[in-house]
């Protein structure tokens, strides 16, 4: 599963990837600052099964923190893009093609007003952030055009499959295109005779299902955030808006890689005596921030695109039901994320494909019953899969 975190020039992208993530991204007040993209691991949040088991897990991948389990996600935080840069200004949208295999979107904008639609610095309170998010959702349609146009063409007087194989890249499916192209009315057949309005019809509903997105208000730290925050909500309700402050995020987790603080999300708890004056005054701030508005907004935002856009579930495979351990005895060992509706078997698959091909049953270590490959998983579930390979 992959995460994309897209936005205009200089309004915290790189803060937010770099704050989630074990990686150090480039961060400058100023446009283009990233050029090349930012990969990295960020966790989401999900409460751990193994209180209710009454045993203790031992994660291989991620970490357990008091009952709650982190689990890993794939994040990439890609250039600034700017209005008109489907016609190649700014940087234009070819790096989005980085973005073709995300499964969601988080669009961040500079909710204190403080940057340009070009990304440069001004007066904050000066801007309005409704505008950044209009013109992104304009410049994603225009790119998924191109990309669709462009498969289009190379897929001149081949058969609908071979076109629809061409786009899977997107996270399409034969079926979904389909029915995207008849949402959008445009003819399935000759898709490289459609014209420009009809490829973007055609993409805006590719983007409603393959890029589901949500806005992260950043810079909520400001004073102009609270009415811009407002004005989002109620400009586009039919997305999540989450409150960032991804600049506290990211000064607390050095913080707290250095010793200075712990910090769990919500409190910040000062480690070290005898700090200068000018720290306990940054805590005291940023603990205001946390306590307006219940966080940061990093952790938030990474798991609402999962869990929220995505409606993702996250499965524990284990070899021994009874323990519900892998082989050397530890416990769920593996947290799975896995997409909307998976079965026993996509869970299968996503271990090896050799236990999918041989998958026989399941086992639901919860109840000790034996379940289909067919069988609907759910957060939290804790499966054995029983393959003949
Ligand atoms: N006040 C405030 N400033 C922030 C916050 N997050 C990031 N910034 C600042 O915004 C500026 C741009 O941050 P970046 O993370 O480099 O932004 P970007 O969107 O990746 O920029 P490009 O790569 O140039 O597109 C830097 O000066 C950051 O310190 C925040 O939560 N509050
Ligand atoms: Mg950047």
């Amino acid at each position: 599963m992959l995460i994309g975190i897209v936005g205009p020039p200089n309004v915290g992208k790189s803060t937010l990837f770099s704050a989630s993530t074990a990686a150090q991204a480039e961060i400058a007040n100023y446009p283009f600052t990233t050029i090349n993209p930012n990969q990295g691991v960020a966790f989401v949040s999900t409460p751990c099964p193994h209180p209710q088991l009454g045993t203790q897990c031992k994660p291989r991948n991620g970490r357990c923190e008091n009952g709650v389990r982190k689990v890993p996600v794939n994040i990439i935080d890609v250039a600034g893009l700017v209005p008109g840069a489907h016609e190649g200004k700014g940087r234009g949208n070819q790096f989005l093609n980085d973005l073709s295999a995300a499964d969601a979107l988080i669009c961040v904008v500079d909710a204190s007003g403080g940057t340009d639609t070009e990304g440069n610095p001004v007066e904050p309170g000066t801007r309005d952030p409704r505008d950044q998010a209009a013109f992104l959702e304009g410049e994603i349609d225009h790119w998924l055009a191109q990309v669709i146009q462009r498969n289009a063409h190379k897929a001149k007087g081949k058969k609908f499959p071979e076109f629809a194989q061409l786009l899977s890249g997107l996270g399409l499916t034969e079926e979904t295109l389909r029915d995207c192209i008849h949402k959008a009315g445009a003819p399935e057949e000759d898709a490289w005779q459609w014209r420009t309005e009809q490829a973007l019809a055609v993409a805006r509903q590719v983007r409603a299902i393959t890029k589901p997105m949500l806005i992260a208000a950043n810079k909520a730290d400001s004073k102009f955030a609270e009415q811009n925050i407002a004005k989002l909500k109620e400009k586009f309700p039919q997305h999540i808006v989450i409150p960032v402050a991804a600049d506290a995020e990211l000064a607390l987790k050095k913080a707290a890689e250095k010793g200075i603080v712990s910090y769990d999300g919500k409190k910040i708890t000062v480690l070290k005596q005898d700090i200068p004056p000018q720290l306990t005054d940054a805590v005291k701030r940023m603990q205001g921030i946390i306590d307006k508005w219940g966080g940061t907004g990093v952790r938030a935002a990474i798991d609402a695109a999962v869990f929220q856009l995505l409606g993702a579930i996250v499965a524990y495979p284990v070899e021994d039901e009874s323990h519900y351990s892998n082989h050397f005895g530890d416990v769920l060992p593996d947290a799975i994320l896995l997409p909307r509706g998976a079965t026993a078997l996509d869970l299968a698959g996503k271990i090896h494909s050799d236990l999918a091909k041989g998958f026989l049953h399941a086992v639901d270590a919860r109840t000790k019953m034996r379940v289909g490959k067919d069988h609907a998983l759910r957060t939290g579930d804790v499966i054995k899969i029983v393959s003949a390979k």
